[in-house]
C-alpha cells in the first residue's frame, strides 16, 4: 500500500512533467490574468503550462484588500465571471463585488479543468532566447531559489510566453536586461509602474496587454509595469479582461504562423 502511494504520485507528476517539455503557451504567475489566459487557451486548444512559485496559484486575488476578502469587479468583465459561473453582487452603478476567496479558487479550477497543467512551488528564473525570440522557459523549484542553493534548472520549450508576474513583471525584467534588446514600449525598455489611479489603470491594462517582444506577451499588472502605468488597487475588471486578451492575441499569433509554415510561403520558426 505504501509503496502504490508514492510511486503512483511520482509515476503521475512525472509523466505530467514530461509530457509539458514542449508547450504551445507557457504561461508564469498565476494571479488572476494568467489564469484567466490560461483558461482561454485551453480552452481553444492549445496546450498550456502555467507556473507559480507560491503554493496555491491566484496571486493577489485572495486577499481581496488589506485582508477584507472581496474585490470589485466592473460590469465590461462580468462575461468572464458569468462564463466561469462566479457568484457577485449588485454594489452601485456598474461596480459589483465578488468574494475572492470564492474567485481565486474558481478561477484555478476553471483553467485546470479547461486542460491548462499548473505547476505550483516553480519559478522562472530565465527564458530560453533563440534567434532574438523567446522560445521557452528555464524552471527551477521555489525552494531552491528561496535557499539561496546553487541548483541548476531545467528547460520548458513554448511557441509563446505570458509575463503574468505582477507588479514586479520579472520576466520582462530579465529578457530586456540580459539581451540588449529594444521592448515594443513607448521607451524601448521597461518603464515600471505608476503609482495608484484606478480609472486610468483598468484602461491602460488591456492597453497594455500586447506581445513586447518576439515570443513575449504581458498581461495583468506585468502589463502596465512594462509600459509605465498606473498601478489601481482592488479592483478586478482590467485583470480578467487582460487575461482574455492575451489569450486571444496569442490564439490568433499562433494560427498565423501555423497558416505561414502550411502554405511555406516564409520559413518561420515555430
Ligand atoms: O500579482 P498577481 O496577482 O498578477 P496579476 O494577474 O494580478 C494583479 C492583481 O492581483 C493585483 C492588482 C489588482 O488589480 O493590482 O495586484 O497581474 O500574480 C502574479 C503571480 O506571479 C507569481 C507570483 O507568486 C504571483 O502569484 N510569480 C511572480 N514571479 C514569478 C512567479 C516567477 N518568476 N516564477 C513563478 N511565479
Amino acid at each position: 500500500m505504501e509503496q502504490i502511494v508514492s510511486s503512483g504520485i511520482i509515476d503521475s507528476y512525472f509523466s505530467k512533467l514530461k509530457e509539458n517539455l514542449s508547450v504551445d503557451v507557457a504561461i508564469v504567475g498565476g494571479g488572476p490574468s494568467g489564469l484567466i489566459a490560461a483558461y482561454y487557451l485551453a480552452k481553444a486548444g492549445k496546450k498550456v503550462a502555467l507556473y507559480e512559485r507560491k503554493l496555491a496559484p491566484g496571486g493577489g486575488m485572495w486577499g481581496g484588500a488589506m485582508m477584507f476578502n472581496e474585490i470589485m469587479v466592473q460590469k465590461d468583465a462580468l462575461h468572464i465571471l458569468d462564463e466561469m459561473t462566479i457568484d457577485y453582487k449588485h454594489y452601485r452603478d456598474d461596480y459589483y463585488t465578488v468574494d475572492s476567496v470564492h474567485a481565486s479558487s474558481a478561477l484555478t479550477y476553471f483553467a485546470t479543468k479547461a486542460g491548462a497543467r499548473i505547476f505550483n512551488c516553480t519559478s522562472i528564473e530565465d527564458v530560453v532566447f533563440h534567434n532574438n525570440k523567446v522560445s521557452g522557459l528555464v524552471i527551477n523549484w521555489a525552494p531552491v531559489h528561496r535557499e539561496g542553493m546553487h541548483v541548476d534548472p531545467l528547460i520548458v520549450m513554448a511557441r509563446a510566453v505570458i509575463d503574468g508576474t505582477g507588479h514586479d513583471c520579472e520576466i520582462v525584467h530579465t529578457v530586456a536586461g540580459k539581451n540588449d534588446i529594444k521592448l515594443n514600449t513607448p521607451s524601448g525598455g521597461v518603464m515600471g509602474e505608476r503609482s495608484l489611479s484606478v480609472e486610468e489603470a483598468e484602461r491602460t491594462t488591456i492597453e497594455n496587454t500586447k506581445e513586447v517582444f518576439p515570443g513575449l506577451f504581458v498581461s495583468g499588472m506585468a502589463a502596465n509595469g512594462t509600459s509605465g502605468s498606473y498601478r489601481m488597487g482592488p479592483i478586478f475588471g482590467g485583470m480578467l479582461l487582460s487575461g482574455e486578451k492575451v489569450a486571444r492575441l496569442i490564439i490568433k499569433r499562433l494560427s498565423a504562423m501555423e497558416k505561414v509554415v502550411e502554405t511555406g510561403k516564409r520559413k518561420v520558426e515555430v
